[in-house]
């Protein structure tokens, strides 16, 4: 189902799939992937210490599809039969081609990623980025640099596409709750321009 209510006309494209798959379906999805993925704890020296990035991370995708986050080089582990099959069902739904994807595993409400846009050169200059979620509803908070901001609380099963100049413009977090006890993956395809 495409959601027009969170079409953003202003300085880029964010389309919202509601329930893209199935309650049944996503609980599957959810399982598979929170059991399946080589998740990581990533660290990042700030201030002269080493603090744990609140959420577990992992970075797959093809040969080459290096990406720096968390300050360093990531080189991608091999797609799984799992990811494969998510990544079809999304390239099919957003006319789009990914060579990559981001895992993300917020394990509760303590858990968060800061504000950010998805700009970096390796996406090239209009990154389209599809982003599913399984598991807990948390909000994602978009910043446009005008300070205008847009919640979309993102469910079990729903897809998010970004796209056209949203990146330049906006920038989004996912802040801690105290609402989410349960964990939620999230996956954002991605595609890296210059294969290493
Ligand atoms: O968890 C989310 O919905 C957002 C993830 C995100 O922004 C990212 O991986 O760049
Ligand atoms: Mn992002």
């Amino acid at each position: 189902m495409y959601d027009k209510s969170n079409h953003l006309p202003l300085d880029g494209e964010l389309y919202c799939w509601r329930g893209f798959y199935s309650n049944e379906q996503a609980d599957d999805w959810f399982r598979r992937l929170h059991s399946g993925l080589a998740w990581q704890q990533e660290r990042l020296f700030i201030y002269g210490r080493w603090l744990d990035v609140p959420r577990l991370m992992a970075w797959y995708g093809d040969a080459g599809a290096r990406y720096r986050y968390s300050h360093v080089d990531h080189d991608p582990l091999p797609w799984t039969g799992d990811l494969l099959h998510l990544r079809n069902d999304v390239e099919a739904a957003c006319h789009a081609g990914f060579n990559s994807v981001l895992a993300n595993l917020y394990r509760d409400g303590c858990d968060s990623m800061g504000c950010h846009a998805d700009d970096e050169n390796e996406l090239g200059i209009n990154p389209v980025i599809a982003s599913l979620s399984f598991g807990a509803t948390r909000l994602l908070r978009f910043k446009h640099s005008t300070g205008v901001k847009v919640d979309v609380e993102l469910a079990h099963g729903d897809l998010l596409l970004m796209a056209g100049t949203l990146q330049h413009h906006w920038r989004h977090e996912l802040p801690k709750t105290r609402r989410a006890k349960q964990a939620r993956i999230n996956l954002t395809f991605r595609r890296i321009l210059r294969l290493s």
